[in-house]
């Protein structure tokens, strides 16, 4: 099975949907295996978004970021990081299909509810990042077997 990686960002703290987003991946049959708050800073956000760097958003994006604490998630079924990024939509809320966690609650490209992992190798990089090893949690998910069919199990 795969993890990955979300940020709950300030946008979605302040719309307190939270626990809407939740329940989406939760319904969908994504297992949370890490879960925690944090105060973001400058030092995570430089890597986290490096990619960006030139980019004449990048410091209002990292204002937007550290303008209240994020909800950091750690998510894991079969191909994780395809399917939450499906479940999100496009970076920006005013063109992302509706039914999308930003289709459905963002107008914005930076005020747009969540970060998600855009692949299994930065999914990878990105867990790392933001968890620590022992704040995983590899817990048995019991309906398993109704999620998948055995050969997607093997
Ligand atoms: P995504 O992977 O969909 O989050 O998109 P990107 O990695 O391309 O962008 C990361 C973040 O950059 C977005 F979530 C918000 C920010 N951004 C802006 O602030 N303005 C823009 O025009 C585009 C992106």
């Amino acid at each position: 099975m795969e993890k990955t990686l979300v940020i709950l960002k300030p946008s979605c703290v302040q719309k307190a949907l939270i626990g809407e987003v939740i329940s989406r991946f939760e319904k969908k049959g994504l297992q949370l295996i890490g879960m925690k708050m944090m105060q973001l800073d400058d030092d995570i956000l430089n890597v986290h978004y490096a990619h960006l760097k030139d980019e004449p958003f990048f410091d209002c994006l990292k204002q937007s970021m550290k303008a209240t604490p994020v909800v950091v998630q750690c998510w894991q079924g079969y191909d994780a990081a395809l399917v939450v990024r499906k479940m999100i939509g496009v970076t920006n809320g005013r063109e992302a299909e509706a039914g999308t966690v930003r289709g459905d609650y963002s107008l914005s490209s930076q005020q747009n509810i969540v970060h998600a992992s855009d692949s299994t190798a930065s999914a990878e990089e990105e867990l790392k990042r933001f968890f620590k090893k022992e704040e995983i949690f590899d817990y048995n998910q019991t309906n398993a077997p109704f999620l998948y069919s055995k050969e997607e199990l093997l």
